[in-house]
């Protein structure tokens, strides 16, 4: 079945503001995949098991504080330090559905009022994904989905700045899914999306972010 061809994997990225259902439709779009027999792994950044991740954990529940360009440096070496790893998987076949990337790293980060070309900066020479699928939601209607938790950038007014810096980023691999359609109508579109970017990748080598 799909994606076992002896071809690539398919890098692709889910992206969104907080409460905006990536997690869950990750985990939908996941299990979907694999009972059709895709080779896929469900992925997230921050990768709080790393000892860099540690440090990013800590400082998102508030437990430590980091100047803005070194936290920005962290979540950059935390997607650096598992390159390596996402590439092996990716050219033995393997579907990576990331849950957040470099978008996020840049649009929070410049949201806090950082350079945004500083912030692209060391992204540079991560592999590129084969679609970001972006989950639009606005943030007043995004809070009220049960409210954000006690993380540092769960407020609203932080959560707008942000929304206009993933904008920005928007590039011809990006999908805009509107997160406020009905659960299942969202699936379904990440299904498809994902799917055809599998086929479509395949005879296409990877290529790293050049911003
Ligand atoms: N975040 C996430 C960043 O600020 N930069 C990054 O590079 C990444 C990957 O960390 F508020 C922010 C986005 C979010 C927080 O993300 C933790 P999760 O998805 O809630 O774990």
């Amino acid at each position: 079945t799909g994606g076992s061809k002896g071809g690539r994997g398919a890098l692709v990225v889910l992206e969104g503001l907080d409460r905006s259902g990536k997690t869950s439709q990750c985990a939908r779009l996941l299990s979907f995949l694999k009972g059709k027999g895709y080779n896929a792994e469900g992925w997230r950044f921050p990768d709080r098991a790393t000892s860099v991740g540690q440090m990013i954990s800590s400082y998102l529940a508030n437990d430590s504080q980091l100047d803005d360009r070194t936290i920005h440096l962290l979540f950059s070496a935390n997607r650096w330090e598992k390159r390596a790893l996402m590439e092996s998987k990716l050219l033995s076949g393997t579907t990576l559905i990331v849950d957040r990337y470099s978008y996020s790293g840049v649009a929070f980060s410049a949201a806090k009022g950082l350079d945004i070309e500083w912030c692209k900066a060391p992204e540079n020479g991560l592999i590129a994904p084969d679609l970001v699928i972006y989950l639009d939601v606005q943030p007043e209607k995004a809070a009220e989905r049960g409210g954000y938790g006690g993380e540092r950038y769960e407020k609203i007014e932080f959560q707008k700045k942000v929304a206009e810096h993933y904008h920005s980023l928007r590039d011809s691999t990006w999908k805009v899914v509107d997160g406020f359609l009905p659960m299942e109508t969202v699936e379904e579109k990440l299904r498809d999306l994902a799917t055809s970017c599998i086929q479509d990748c395949q005879g296409n080598p990877l290529t790293n972010l050049a911003w």
